[in-house]
């Protein structure tokens, strides 16, 4: 990591009134969740495109499959640890988190559940696919097949947000009036390439609020203020040391 950018990243932070995090599948990666973009090979389903499973019509042409696919993550996510990133940043529990991820390895590290905004939704519920509002916690070591709603018969399915459906709203909206209020937003472990959620990026930025990225990878498209490479697990827990941050 590179030491110089890493202080000025702190001097920003020192500065800041109010820090939230943006975080993606990067920041669960080394819990051994796969990202969406890198996948690592798994025999059962690199041959399936995560892009098509999350997504409406995936669910349409082959609900048995979706299913088995979000199970078998399921299983993945029941014997995961959240990660030093996780750790560090629930010894903050004053910063507000926006993510675009599914699990709850934040909420298992210690951040209060009420600081984190599940952009894309929860794996660990079910709910009808008609929207008739049956909703269920499912046990991610034994979760159920296919199955159809107990209300009105339509199938279940996990409740997460797929392409091609529109973010919950109150949802939307509370992390807009975080993304106004912020004057600092760390970006961890995203592509930055999933929208409507990615222009809360922007929306902060054009706010004046700085934003430090943490990242494998140097990112393509986002005018950043500092680019901190690396895994988020080795350079969160430097990077916050010794702040006390609120949102
Ligand atoms: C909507 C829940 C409207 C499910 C997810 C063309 C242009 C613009 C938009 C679109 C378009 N075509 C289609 C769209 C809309 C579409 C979209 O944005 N598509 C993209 C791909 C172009 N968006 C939608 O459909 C959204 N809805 O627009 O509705 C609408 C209006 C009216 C009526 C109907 C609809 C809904 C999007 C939500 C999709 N659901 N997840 C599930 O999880 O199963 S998104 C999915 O991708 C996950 O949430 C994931 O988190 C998210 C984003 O990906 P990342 O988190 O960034 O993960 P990724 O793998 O990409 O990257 C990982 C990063 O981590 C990398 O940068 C890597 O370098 C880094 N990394 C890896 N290891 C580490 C690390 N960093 C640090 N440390 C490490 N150790
Ligand atoms: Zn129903």
């Amino acid at each position: 990591m590179d030491e110089k950018l890493l202080t000025q990243a702190r001097d920003i932070l020192g500065k800041a009134e109010r820090v939230a995090v943006f975080s993606g599948a990067g920041l669960s990666a080394e819990s051994g969740i796969a990202t969406f973009r890198g996948q690592e090979p798994d025999a059962l389903w690199s041959r399936f495109d995560p892009m098509q499973l999350a997504s409406v019509e995936g669910f349409a042409s082959d609900p048995a499959t979706v299913i088995d696919w979000y199970n078998w993550r399921r299983g993945k996510l029941a014997q995961a640890q959240p990660n030093a990133a996780h750790r560090a940043m629930a010894g903050h529990p004053g910063l507000m988190h926006l993510t675009q991820n599914v699990d709850d390895l934040l909420e298992r590290a210690g951040v209060p559940e009420s600081n984190v905004l599940h952009l894309h939704g929860s794996i660990g519920k079910d709910r009808c696919h008609a929207a008739c509002g049956i909703e269920e916690d499912i046990s991610l070591e034994k979760p159920e097949p296919l199955r159809q709603c107990k209300g009105c018969g339509a199938y279940m399915r996990p409740a997460v947000v797929w392409f091609g459906e529109t973010l919950p709203q109150y949802i939307w909206g509370q992390t807009q009036a975080v993304c106004i209020g912020v004057d600092c937003l760390l970006l961890v472990g995203t592509s930055a390439s999933v929208y409507p959620a990615i222009t809360l990026v922007d929306l902060a930025r054009s706010q004046g609020c700085r934003v430090i990225v943490v990242n494998i990878e140097a990112s393509k498209t986002k005018q950043t203020d500092i680019e901190l490479i690396g895994p988020a697990g080795e350079i969160l827990p430097r990077l916050l040391e010794g702040f006390s941050l609120k949102t």
